[in-house]
């Protein structure tokens, strides 16, 4: 008698979708493995960080300026070398590395996927002990098979991406992915110490009643943005609020919170930094491709996220990112701010 076994983990459900295209090569199912190896690892060290010598910075300063802490390296090295050590990945880009990694050995130059993450998100909320998250970016590769991977491999727009994902380390840990047919998110069961299938085909409500921005810039946004914030202040029963706004400053928190609940998530650029502060390309690339997936929407404040054609490894964009009806509502005020 085969026990009835209704909760998959994350190897047999990718296995699983193999079943439905035959001619899949399990290339994406073992990379998506790779990063769940990976994850658990950091997902240790996180929830020990209070107890062992990781916390604190490691005295070195990133390609953004910004103090590297102890767990942003360890997890960065989870991730590269469970990648390097892999079959299915070329080389990968990091925001703790300058520049990309070509693996570049005879079984890597052979893989057709390269790899995009931010390793830590939110790490300054490490030693206070709020969630922070890994973001990660799939896209087939564009150089030829069998050579070394190059930078446009990776200067692809966000609209290629074969599948994008992200690992919230808070009360549970979860995995969730998008490939272009759904998102999927697993919860991991320490108990057997894999990632078991908790929130099937993940779909972003129609509209929500939370919206997350940083208040305390809110007299560097453009007029649009803040007409919007006050909209959202001003919302009454019969407008489907009140609004709450919910802003952790950790933003795999946050965006995770908004796809599930319904919600916006704003970064937008300020009069001293126009293009804002988040990276497009391991970090809105993917939650702009998740979201959409998932039925929600996501914009630099123009145009899709998923459309901007990058030109470096780290660049920036002015993100805003949610349900479409609040997105809607957001665009309304930045086209009626702009006839001002
Ligand atoms: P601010 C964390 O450092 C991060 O990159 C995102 O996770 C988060 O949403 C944002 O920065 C918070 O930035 O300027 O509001 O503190």
């Amino acid at each position: 008698m085969i026990p009835n076994r209704t909760v998959l983990t994350l190897d047999e459900f990718t296995i699983q979708s193999l079943r439905q295209f035959p001619h899949a090569t399990g290339e994406l199912s073992t990379l998506l493995r790779d990063i769940g190896l990976a994850s658990k690892r950091v997902n240790v060290e996180v929830n020990k960080a209070g107890l062992v010598d990781i916390l604190g910075d490691v005295g070195t300063v990133n390609v953004q300026g910004e103090e590297v802490k102890k767990l942003d390296e360890y997890a960065n090295n989870q991730f590269v070398s469970v990648l390097q050590r892999g079959v299915s990945c070329a080389g990968i880009a990091s925001e703790e590395l300058d520049d990309f990694v070509a693996f570049d050995d005879e079984v890597s130059n052979q893989s057709k996927y390269v790899c995009l993450f931010d390793p830590l998100d939110g790490s300054g909320n490490i030693d206070v002990n709020v969630s922070i998250g890994t973001i990660f970016s799939i896209y087939r590769r564009i150089s030829k098979l069998g050579t070394p991977v190059v930078k446009e491999d990776f200067l692809q727009k966000g609209r290629n991406q074969v599948a994008a994902g992200y690992i919230v380390y808070g009360s549970s840990t979860m995995l969730v992915y998008a490939t272009k047919r759904s998102v999927n998110g697993f919860t991991l069961d320490p108990a057997i110490g894999e990632f078991c299938l908790s929130h099937p085909n993940i779909k972003c409500p129609e509209s929500g009643k939370i919206y997350s921005v940083n208040h305390g810039n809110f007299f560097l946004y453009d007029y649009g943005v803040k007409k919007y914030i006050d909209t959202c202040q001003n919302k009454r029963k019969e407008q489907g609020g009140p609004y709450t706004q919910r802003y952790i400053g950790s933003m795999v928190s946050d965006v995770h919170r908004n796809l599930i609940k319904g919600g916006i998530f704003m970064y937008p650029g300020t009069t001293d930094k126009p293009k804002g502060k988040l990276r497009l390309l391991y970090e809105c690339n993917p939650f702009a491709f998740i979201v959409e997936v998932a039925g929600g929407k996501a914009t630099n404040g123009t145009m899709h996220i998923l459309d901007i054609e990058p030109t470096e490894l780290h660049e920036r964009t002015p993100f805003f990112v949610g349900s479409n009806k609040m997105m809607e509502e957001l665009e309304h005020c930045l086209a009626t701010a702009k006839e001002k």
